[in-house]
């Protein structure tokens, strides 16, 4: 699942409100966050900013704002490897998505590799039918091809690639990110549409990164420890921090979810489709329309379906 606010696919719950630290030129409330801005950056001792990349210094203040600890929010954006990511930035945003191909994931190989999965983790399949009325080779044919049933879960630091998302609707960051956009596409950098998109995106990546922390929490691990996809995504059905917390199931019972364990990877997709309207007897449509929540691409959900087909 991963979950692009721009691109027009899923985003679960309601944009968080826009904290008046990250109100800029991007948005209304311009001079107000840049003075509250600057304000909060004066205040801070010098040393205590120095570990951190200047373009992400602003979410201390937010993460404060939320809860966190000063200490906290300055070891989690100083952490080690934590930095804007610029260039990852520029190669996903600066041109528009293209359709991805599909077609690989219906080949004969593909679906003999679901099916050995499928035997092998028959009892688990089962009884998260039994818990969710989703049959097991529609929760297989999404974990191949969200990541490979494993294979592909990304290597990401989390914190990082959500902090530099949520630092989109800064002027410091649209300065960074303007040295490394291409120049081609610089005006559209600086068109108000590319300004809508960012704030958006940026709230997004605000509510996600708190996610994350919650499950570092929840889990006992440090939060810079979590490895995902370059957009945040985690395990092997690529939730979002956010929807794991609320559609992760438990499925090993161990009282934690960790969508890198298999079975708690596969009571978590059958948990998420049940819960977004999976139903036995369902047609094909009705199908679609659930799968669509998970991933709002047609391409994406007619190769779930077939691929399912194919393995069952
Ligand atoms: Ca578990």
């Amino acid at each position: 699942m991963i979950i692009w606010p721009d691109f027009g696919r899923a985003v679960h719950g309601p944009p968080r409100s826009l904290s008046a630290y990250y109100s800029d030129r991007l948005l209304t409330r311009r001079a107000a966050g840049l003075v509250l801005l600057a304000g909060l950056l004066l205040a801070a001792p010098a040393s205590a900013l120095a570990a951190l990349d200047p373009v992400l210094a602003p979410l201390k203040a937010y993460l404060v704002s939320q809860g966190q600890s000063p200490g906290q929010a300055e070891a989690l954006l100083g952490g080690q490897g934590v930095h804007f990511e610029a260039k990852l930035l520029a190669g996903m945003l600066s041109r528009k998505e293209r359709p991805r191909d599909y077609r690989q994931f219906l080949l004969p190989e593909s679906v003999a590799r679901c099916r050995r999965f499928a035997q092998q983790q028959a009892p688990t399949l089962a009884a998260a039918r039994g818990k969710s009325g989703v049959p097991p080779e529609v929760v297989v044919a999404i974990l191949y091809i969200e990541s490979g049933l494993g294979s592909f879960t990304g290597k990401w630091p989390v914190v990082g690639v959500l902090a530099s998302q949520a630092v989109l609707d800064t002027p410091l960051a649209l300065r960074r990110l303007a040295q490394v956009w291409p120049k081609k596409q610089l005006a559209y950098l600086k068109s108000p549409q590319c300004q809508e998109r960012f704030a958006k995106r940026a709230a997004w990546a605000r509510g996600e990164l708190l996610g994350l922390i919650k499950i570092a929490k929840q889990q006992g691990l440090s939060p810079l420890s979590i490895k995902g996809s370059p957009a945040g995504a985690l395990g092997m059905p690529q939730f979002m921090p956010t929807s794991l917390l609320q559609w992760g199931a438990d499925g090993n019972q161990d009282g934690r979810v960790d969508l890198n364990h298999t079975a708690d990877a596969i009571f978590s997709v059958a948990n998420y489709l049940a819960a977004h309207g999976w139903r036995p007897g369902l047609d094909r449509q009705g199908q679609y329309q659930v799968v669509y929540t998970y991933n709002h691409s047609q391409a994406y959900v007619d190769t779930v379906l077939d691929l399912a087909q194919k393995i069952k």
